[in-house]
């Protein structure tokens, strides 16, 4: 990884993600792009931006040539519940948009990083320690472009030898970014709710399991998948990686350690509910860290923690 362009890079991912690789590999030799300007300062002014909408193959193939690109990042996505309000843009952006970074790449030679998620899975998939390989039969629109991706990258692999490398992302809690339209954004919007209200009202009931991550190891997870060896990659694509999994009672549980106070209550959202209660309790991600090393380092309790720190700074709670 020498050059680096990233697509999405104003969203909850990308965000982070750039902000970490320009101090790695130099601000020089990453480039930040986004649908439109306007979305997050630091990004489009702390180091080369350029607006790039994913379904424009022509305008990605001028980026990465004009910039010597070797590996594409792509985190331009509609997420899950958002999906399914307007299912023919999800999969206009979140599968042309892929299937250009790897159109782009076979021409190029760069390397391809995409992000698969736990809605690859469906209500058929195990649903507690779900293996690396097994069913899967989604049921939203994001979870078939979720597969869909998975095998378009396998098959970019075995055909045209581009190195196409990705993991299976659980829910990911930030304190950057917000998230926008996915199933497990109330791991974000508790916190936020937790410190500025004390309450907050979930949109998922008490015992709903999901995997979900830190983001510092949802980017160290790209990092280290990306420098690794390829020829010890047995999967390539789709790992499954988990650091914790939680339902909301734990999450309140784990706050009121800091807020005692804090207070929730419950207002299902019928829609994201029927998508949780479809995806994995748990995954198995031992495939991952045989491969190349995955190691997560926050749980609930330091995550929680450090998430109260970095939120009581950003939102200047007294
Ligand atoms: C969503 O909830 O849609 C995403 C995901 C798990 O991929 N956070």
């Amino acid at each position: 990884m020498k050059k680096i362009l990233i697509t999405g890079a104003c969203g909850q991912i990308g965000t982070e993600l750039t902000h970490t690789l320009r101090k790695l590999y130099g601000v020089e030799n990453v480039v930040a792009t986004n649908i439109r300007r306007g979305s997050s300062e630091t990004v489009e002014n702390e180091g080369i931006f350029e607006e790039l909408n994913v379904t424009d193959y022509n305008r990605m193939l001028e980026l990465v040539k004009k910039y010597e690109i070797d590996t594409i990042m792509n985190l331009a996505a509609l997420l899950s519940a958002v999906g399914e309000k307007n299912p023919q843009l999800l999969w206009d952006v979140n599968m042309n948009g892929l299937y250009n970074c790897l159109e782009v790449a076979r021409e190029t030679g760069a390397m391809v990083f995409t992000p698969s998620s736990i809605a690859a899975f469906g209500p058929s998939t195990p649903a507690d320690l779900t293996p690396q390989d097994t069913i899967q039969r989604p049921t939203t629109i994001y979870g078939v472009s979720k597969v869909a991706g998975e095998l378009l990258c396998d098959y970019y692999f075995n055909k045209f030898g581009v190195d196409t490398r990705g993991v299976r992302f659980p829910g990911l809690i930030s304190y950057s970014a917000l998230p926008g339209g996915g199933t497990t954004d109330y791991a974000v919007h508790i916190y936020y709710e937790a410190l500025k209200n004390k309450k907050f009202t979930c949109n998922l009931a008490a015992d709903t399991y999901m995997d979900m991550m830190y983001m510092p190891d949802a980017i160290e997870s790209i990092i280290q998948l990306c420098e690794a060896e390829g020829s010890k990659l047995v999967h390539r694509n789709a790992f499954n990686i988990t650091a914790m999994s939680f339902c909301p009672e734990d999450i309140k549980k784990a706050i009121q350690k800091h807020i005692p106070e804090f207070e929730m209550d419950y207002e299902i959202d019928e829609v994201k509910q029927k998508i949780a209660n479809s995806w994995p309790n748990s995954l198995d991600d031992s495939c991952a860290r045989a491969e190349w090393g995955w190691n997560p380092k926050f749980d609930l309790e330091k995550m929680t923690a450090d998430m109260i720190e970095k939120l009581t700074i950003k939102l200047d709670i007294k």
